[in-house]
């Protein structure tokens, strides 16, 4: 197998400076190297500053005009890349990628997609939901359909249905996304339904809900705000009380019990201008769990 990684360099879709620089820094710290099997190479990195404009435009999603610019070159780079034995690791960069690298993926297997999003967040909102304006906050509900996008958004984008998403580790939802999501009826299994289940339940249940025949691909998102903020201090919004990485590792295994199915993966929102050693520990745990 090969795996490919493209780094994500993009800040865009949230207020923080620093993430856009995490591709460059686990390149330079060869994370390759935590990765046995299959033959792995730094497809390249896609520089925010080269696709962008100057001048951000205020209105309901802050940088929209830039942030719907870089994620469609995102998207067409990601398709031009990928042949179906790859196995794609995107590295951001903030999650505003995440509707790019999903659309692609669901272009690329003709919409026989299940995602795993684990994050902190809903990433559920809406314009008129969002109190933030950021957009980081919004690609599940971009990926929905359920964004009134304006036109410079409309790269080609197949919707992904609703049952083909569950999302891990929730407990920091904007009150009105949390509305919007228990409205639009998507699975989300928050800390206090994963500490009564048991995460090994979730992760199994999860699986089946977004590919009840097993026959579909699977792409997760990482949101690193996910795992717990004592092993990721190092990103822009923290929520306490998050998953372990023993958690990560029990739904690392499940997922990869899908074999060749087990197709790409975003992590993301990792900034280490805000804290680096722990959080690149973390980091490098996470890459060992994933491909070892
Ligand atoms: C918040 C934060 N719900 C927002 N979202 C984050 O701005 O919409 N997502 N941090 O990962
Ligand atoms: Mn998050
Ligand atoms: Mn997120
Ligand atoms: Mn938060």
């Amino acid at each position: 197998d090969n795996i490919k990684i493209l780094g994500s360099a993009v800040s865009i879709g949230q207020p923080r400076q620093g993430v856009e620089k995490t591709p460059s820094v686990l390149q330079a710290e060869k994370i390759e190297n935590l990765i046995p099997i299959g033959r792995v190479t730094w497809v390249e990195t896609i520089d925010q500053h080269a696709y962008t404009y100057e001048n951000p435009r205020a209105g309901p999603i802050r940088n929209v005009q830039d942030i719907a610019k870089y994620n469609k070159i995102l998207y067409d780079k990601i398709l031009s890349h990928l042949s179906t034995e790859d196995f794609l690791l995107t590295i951001g960069g903030d999650h505003s990628i995440g509707s790019a690298t999903v659309s692609a993926m669901l272009k690329a297997t003709d919409g026989n997609l299940g995602v795993i999003w684990i994050d902190a967040h809903g990433d559920c909102n809406t314009p008129e939901t969002s109190p933030s304006g950021n957009y980081h906050g919004m690609p599940v509900a971009h990926l929905l359909g359920l964004l009134q996008c304006p036109i410079e958004f409309q790269w080609d984008q197949p919707i992904l249905p609703v049952t083909s998403i569950a999302m891990i580790g929730i407990r920091d939802l904007d009150p009105e996304e949390k509305v919007l999501m228990d409205k639009i009826g998507i699975r989300y299994y928050t800390m206090e339904i994963i500490h009564e289940m048991g995460i090994e339940t979730v992760i199994t249940e999860a699986l089946k809900y977004i590919d009840p025949n097993g026959t579909k691909k699977i792409h997760v998102s990482f949101d690193v705000d996910g795992l717990d903020p004592e092993l990721v201090p190092g990103t822009g919004t923290i929520a306490p009380n998050g998953l372990t990485l023993h958690d990560y590792a029990v739904i690392a295994q499940k997922v990869k019990l899908t074999g060749d199915r087990f197709a790409s993966m975003d992590l993301v929102e990792i900034n280490f201008d805000i804290e680096k050693n722990v959080t690149l520990d973390s980091v490098k745990e996470i890459i060992r769990i994933t491909f070892q």
